[in-house]
C-alpha cells in the first residue's frame, strides 16, 4: 500500500512539477520502481503489464502476484488484472503448463528461467515456482531499466547452487564489522513479531537471485542452537521460504560443551556425534529446508578439533554425518592462521587444508575467502583456488567495507571481485580462472557456491552508505553467474536506483567504477596491505609493531625500514610465491614481472629501486597516494554535477559522505606518508602536498568507540 500512495504522490508531484525538493530514503533500494514519464515507453509496458495469467498458486506465485502489483501501480499507476491465458499479455506459468521445447527448459533446471515475446504476448516459463519468481524479477529489471519487452528470448539459470549472504550479526543485535546500525534480525521480539524488513530483505535478495542466508556471526554463540532460539530461526525460514532462500546458522564448535552439558567436543567422541545427529533432527523438525552449518574453527580463538588433536576434515565431516540424512551442508571455512605458528600468515590456510583434498565428506564445501590474508582493499586471489581439485570450495567476499573506508566511502566493489574471478590460476593450464573453480566446471564439482559478508543493518537505507548498495547487488549478481562484469552490473544498478538519464548513468558509472582502484590508492597502493588501526580497522596506522601478535601489527605486514619497504613472499623470503602454480609463481616471484599492484606484497624492494614508468619507489608510492585523493576530489565534481537529475535527500547525503572520503583519502596519504618518511628519510617529491600534521599527531589518534569492532565473547 505504502508503494501505491507513494506513486499516486509521485504522479502527482510530477505533473504539477514540483520535484525540486522531492527526497528518497534509500529504502526500496533497486526495486523503487520509479514512475515511467516518458509517454511512448509507459504505453509500451503497459501493453504488457494491463494482463496477465499466473499459473502457479503456491506461496511463490502470491509472492510474484504482490510484486507485479506493487511494480505496474509505481511505475505505471495501474493494478495489473488477472485474466485468461489466451487474453492475457503477460503470461507466468511452469513449463508443463506450457508448450516449450525440451532443448530450452533441460537447460532451465530448478532455478532458471525463460521469457520470451510473442505476438503481443510475453512469457515467463520455469521448472518452479522459484525459477518464475527470478524470471518476474528479471522482467521488472528490464523494465525498470527503460527496455524494449517485444522481442524478448532470454535463457537464464544461476551457475553457482548456493549464493549465500554471511550475516556477522550477534544475538544482541550488534553486528561484527557491520557499519549500518544494529542486525537486523530483533531476535527479541521473534517469534511473534515479523518486521516488514524480514521481508523486503527477502524481495530484494530473491530479485538478485541470492538463495541462503547464515543469520549468525561466524565467531558464533551457541545460543541459537537452544529450542528457544531456533523457534526464533523457524519464523524467519518461514518468511523467507516463498522468495526462495534457505536459513543456515554458524555452528560453535564447542555447542556440545555449552549447551549440551557434555565434557568434551571433540569430533571422534561417540557422545558428540550422536549431540550434533540430535541436534540437527531437533532443528530438521522445525525447519525441514535447513540450509546447515557454517563454521570457523580454530581460527582466532575459535574452537575446533585441533583442540582435540583432530583435524579439519574431522570436525567438518562429523557435522556433515549429521547433516547428511536431511540433506544439509556444512560450510568449513579456511579462515585459519595462528601466531604460534612461525610461517607466512599467508600461506597457512593453504598449508592445513591442501593436504586434506579430498578427505571431506561429500556434504562439505570449504569456504575460502578471495585473498590469502583477510579482505584487504587488494589482495592477489588465494593459491586454494585451484589447489584443491576433489573438495568443492566457495568463494568468501566480504561487501561489508571493514578494510575499505566501512561506511563512509563510496567504494563500488564489483571491480575487486572481478579482478580476483577473472584471475587464471592455471591449474589445469591457461583459462583456469578462479570463476571457473566457483562455478564448479574446471574440477567438475557438484557442490558450487559464493558466500558475501552482508554489509546490512539497521539504518534506514539498509547500508549506511547509499552507494553501498551496490555492493549487495553486484554480489547477487556475480554469485548467479561469476563471468558478469562489474560495468554491466553498474548500469543496471544505476538505472533502477538513480533512473534512466544518460548523464545519471553515465557519469555515476565512471565514478563508481573508478572507486574501488581510487581506495586502493590513497590506503594500500602497490601490494601493501593491513596498514589499518588495531581492532578497529578505521583508517591508517602503519606504525603499530608492538601487539602481543606480531600478525596483528601492519608491521608485520610491510616491513619497512631504512633499506626499503615490503614482504619478501618469494623463494628467498617466505616462499608463497610457490603455493600458485606455474607460471602465476615465477610472475610473482620476480619483480620485474609481478605486476606492480602486487609488487610490494611479494617484494621487499629498496625505496630507490626503479618501477616500470622511471619513477623510483618512493616516487610512486606518493604518486600513488596523491593521486588517490585527487580522484576522490574528482568524484566530488562529478557528483556535484548530478545535483539537478537526483532527488535532494540522497544527493546531499553521498555529497557529505564524499566530503568526509576526501578528508580520509588525506588522512591515509598524510600519515602513511610521514610514517614511511620516518622509514626512508627522503623527501616528499614535489606533486605531493605536503602532510597536514607530523606524524606524531596521525600517531596519537584514538578512536575507542569505532563501529562494527569485535566485541569480547
Ligand atoms: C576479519 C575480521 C574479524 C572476523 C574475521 C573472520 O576482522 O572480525 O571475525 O575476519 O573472517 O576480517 O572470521
Amino acid at each position: 500500500m505504502t508503494f501505491i500512495l507513494r506513486s499516486t504522490i509521485l504522479n502527482v508531484l510530477i505533473l504539477i512539477g514540483a520535484l525540486d525538493g522531492y527526497s528518497e530514503n534509500g529504502y526500496d533500494l533497486w526495486l523503487r520502481y520509479a514512475p515511467i514519464t516518458d509517454s511512448s515507453l509507459k504505453d509500451h509496458y503497459l501493453d504488457y503489464f494491463t494482463s496477465f495469467h499466473c499459473i502457479a498458486d503456491d506461496p511463490t506465485a502470491v509472492v510474484i502476484r504482490k510484486e507485479l502489483a506493487l511494480a505496474a501501480s509505481s511505475m505505471l499507476g495501474i493494478i495489473p488484472n488477472e485474466t485468461s491465458r489466451s487474453k492475457a499479455s503477460l503470461v507466468i506459468a511452469t513449463v508443463e503448463n506450457l508448450d516449450i521445447p525440451a532443448n530450452i527448459t533441460n537447460q532451465l533446471g530448478t532455478e532458471g528461467y525463460y521469457i520470451s515475446a510473442n505476438r503481443g504476448q510475453v512469457t515467463v516459463t520455469a521448472n518452479t515456482s522459484i525459477g518464475l519468481l527470478y524470471g518476474t524479477y528479471h522482467l521488472l529489471r528490464l523494465t525498470q531499466m527503460g527496455e524494449p519487452l517485444g522481442s524478448l528470448s532470454i535463457i537464464e539459470a544461476p551457475k553457482t547452487k548456493i549464493r549465500i549472504l554471511n550475516h556477522w550479526d550477534n544475538l544482541d543485535r550488534s553486528s561484527e564489522r557491520g557499519y549500518a546500525g544494529f542486525s537486523i534480525w530483533d531476535w527479541h521480539r521473534l517469534p511473534g513479531y515479523i518486521d516488514q524488513r524480514y521481508i523486503d530483505y527477502a524481495r530484494a535478495n530473491a530479485s538478485i537471485g541470492i538463495n541462503a542466508t547464515v543469520l549468525t556471526n561466524v565467531n558464533a554463540n551457541a545460543q541459537v542452537l537452544t529450542p528457544m532460539y531456533l523457534e526464533k530461526v523457524k519464523a524467519l525460514a518461514d518468511v523467507f521460504r516463498p522468495y526462495g532462500i534457505r536459513v543456515y546458522l554458524t555452528a560453535r564448535f564447542s555447542a556440545p560443551i555449552e549447551i549440551g552439558g557434555l565434557k568434551t567436543a571433540d569430533p571422534l567422541a561417540p557422545e558428540v556425534q550422536t549431540w550434533w545427529q540430535k541436534k540437527a533432527e531437533e532443528i530438521y523438525s522445525m525447519i525441514p529446508d535447513f540450509g546447515g552449518f557454517l563454521v570457523k574453527a580454530n581460527s582466532e580463538g575459535q574452537p575446533g578439533p585441533q583442540n582435540y588433536g583432530r583435524n579439519h576434515a574431522d570436525g567438518a565431516n562429523m557435522l556433515a554425518d549429521a547433516l547428511r540424512p536431511f540433506g544439509g551442508t556444512v560450510m568449513w571455512r579456511a579462515f585459519v592462521y595462528s601466531d604460534e605458528e612461525p610461517d607466512d600468515r599467508a600461506k597457512q590456510a593453504y598449508n592445513e587444508f591442501k593436504p586434506l583434498d579430498g578427505q571431506f565428506h561429500e556434504n562439505v564445501m570449504i569456504q575460502v575467502k578471495n585473498g590469502p590474508i583477510d579482505f584487504q582493499p587488494r589482495e592477489p586471489f588465494h593459491p586454494l583456488f585451484g589447489a584443491m581439485p576433489n573438495t568443492p570450495l566457495m568463494m568468501e567476499f566480504q561487501i561489508t567495507q571493514e578494510y575499505l573506508g566501512q561506511a563512509t566511502q563510496l567504494v563500488y566493489l564489483a571491480p575487486m571481485y572481478e579482478e580476483c574471478l577473472q584471475s587464471d590460476t592455471y591449474a589445469k593450464g591457461e583459462s583456469s580462472t578462479v570463476a571457473s573453480v566457483i562455478d564448479g566446471t574446471l574440477h567438475d564439482y557438484q557442490l558450487t557456491g559464493m558466500a558475501g559478508v552482508a554489509n546490512i543493518g539497521t539504518d534506514i537505507n539498509w547500508t549506511g552508505h547509499p552507494m553501498a548498495q551496490s555492493n549487495w547487488y553486484a554480489f547477487g549478481r556475480l554469485a548467479w553467474n561469476p563471468q558478469l562484469d562489474a560495468q554491466q552490473i553498474a548500469d543496471e544498478w544505476i538505472r533502477a536506483t538513480f533512473g534512466n538519464e544518460r548523464k545519471v548513468v553515465e557519469t555515476i558509472s565512471e565514478l563508481m567504477l573508478n572507486s574501488w582502484e581510487t581506495a586502493v590508492s590513497y590506503m594500500t597502493p602497490l601490494g601493501l596491505h593491513h596498514l589499518m588501526g588495531t581492532s578497529h580497522h578505521y583508517g591508517p596506522a602503519p606504525w603499530v609493531d608492538n601487539l602481543s601478535r606480531a600478525d596483528w601489527t601492519p608491521y608485520y605486514y610491510h616491513k619497512s625500514n631504512q633499506g626499503g619497504i615490503g614482504f619478501d613472499r618469494t623463494s628467498t623470503g617466505s616462499n608463497a610465491t610457490s603455493q600458485y602454480f606455474p607460471p602465476v609463481a615465477s610472475t610473482f616471484n620476480d619483480p620485474d614481472s609481478c605486476p606492480e599492484k602486487f609488487l610490494l606484497w611479494f617484494h621487499h624492494l629498496p625505496w630507490t629501486c626503479k618501477m616500470k614508468s622511471g619513477k623510483t619507489l618512493w616516487e610512486a608510492l606518493a604518486y600513488h597516494y596523491q593521486n588517490g585523493v585527487a580522484e576522490v576530489r574528482r568524484m566530488q565534481a562529478q557528483w556535484k554535477q548530478l545535483k539537478p537529475y537526483i532527488d535532494h535527500e540522497r544527493h546531499q547525503s553521498v555529497s557529505m559522505l564524499l566530503d568526509i572520503q576526501e578528508q580520509e583519502a588525506i588522512w591515509w596519504k598524510d600519515a602513511c606518508m610521514s610514517y614511511f618518511q620516518s622509514k626512508s628519510g627522503l623527501p616528499y617529491p614535489e606533486a605531493m602536498e605536503a602532510p597536514q600534521h607530523d606524524l606524531e599527531y596521525y600517531q596519537s589518534l584514538k578512536f575507542p568507540f569505532a563501529p562494527g569492532i569485535r566485541p569480547k565473547w
